[in-house]
């Protein structure tokens, strides 16, 4: 059984699901941890736990002395190398590897009608990428934004934890490499996305697709430049399905 767990987050929702399941556990040693830069988290009156700030890249060697399993819950750092090959690392994934591996897997997948989901999986040198200990997939309806989609992997990342946190802690999980590599999306990819070009033709199915991989929340994601004023205008799209408004 692992006993000195710790965890790496950037995600508030994600910290005090992980708590609320570890809660009653025997045994075991949790520290939590996130960006240095995260001050919004570290600030957070409502998190269940305390949190420290953490640099991997520079404190990975007392991370090894002191762990032996480490969790990414929506974490911004890499894992060095050297942290992944001592100790045993473990991603919750909002993306069903091998799909859309990488950034905003949910954006990704409205657009490439790839499939989506959360994964747990081992963390290796490659991004998302490591043995798969359990996945869950989920339907992305027509209506759904980025946002929607999002929350409905982040409600299936939450079952899988409930249901693997046990053999993950007991370290008696199976887990299968995926059979393909898939692809992988990084934050430029995403970057050059948001930017919108007036001119370019599409039909309608392709570009109420698009706005609705860029809406989520109050993200400014999605913008054209107005030639007059040279400002940046925001786009976002707003859908409602018959049932549930009509
Ligand atoms: O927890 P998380 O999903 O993101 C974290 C890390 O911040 C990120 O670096 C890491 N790749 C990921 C696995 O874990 O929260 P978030 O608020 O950064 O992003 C959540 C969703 O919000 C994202 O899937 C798409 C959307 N989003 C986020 C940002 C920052 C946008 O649409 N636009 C944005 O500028």
């Amino acid at each position: 059984m692992y006993r000195n767990i710790l965890i790496v987050s950037d995600n508030f929702f994600l910290i005090n699901a992980f708590q609320s399941l570890v809660e009653g556990i025997n045994g075991i040693d949790v520290s939590y941890t996130c960006s240095k830069s995260n001050i919004a988290l570290l600030e957070n009156k409502l998190l269940k736990v305390k949190i420290e700030p953490i640099e991997l890249k520079k404190n990975y060697l007392e991370v090894i002395k002191k762990y032996d399993l480490v969790f990414s819950l929506h974490c911004k750092q890499l894992f060095p190398n050297e942290l992944v090959h001592s100790v045993k690392c473990i991603n919750v994934h909002p993306g069903l590897n091998p799909y859309n591996r990488g950034w905003f897997p949910q954006v990704f997948s409205i657009l490439n009608v790839m499939k989506a989901g959360a994964t747990i999986h081992e963390i290796d040198e490659q991004l998302d990428h490591g043995a798969i200990i359990a996945q869950k997939e989920i339907i992305i309806e027509k209506w759904d934004t980025s946002l929607t989609a999002y929350n409905k992997i982040q409600a299936a990342e939450i079952e899988l934890l409930k249901e693997n946190l046990p053999s993950i802690l007991e370290g008696n999980y199976k887990s299968n490499h995926a059979k393909e590599e898939g692809n992988v999306n990084l934050k430029k990819d995403f970057n050059a996305l948001c930017v919108i070009d007036l001119e370019k033709q599409v039909t309608m199915n392709e570009a109420i697709d698009y706005l609705r991989a860029m809406t989520h929340g109050h993200y400014k994601n999605a913008y054209f430049i107005d030639k007059e004023t040279e400002k940046k205008v925001f786009v976002s799209i707003d859908l409602k399905p018959e049932s549930e408004n009509y």
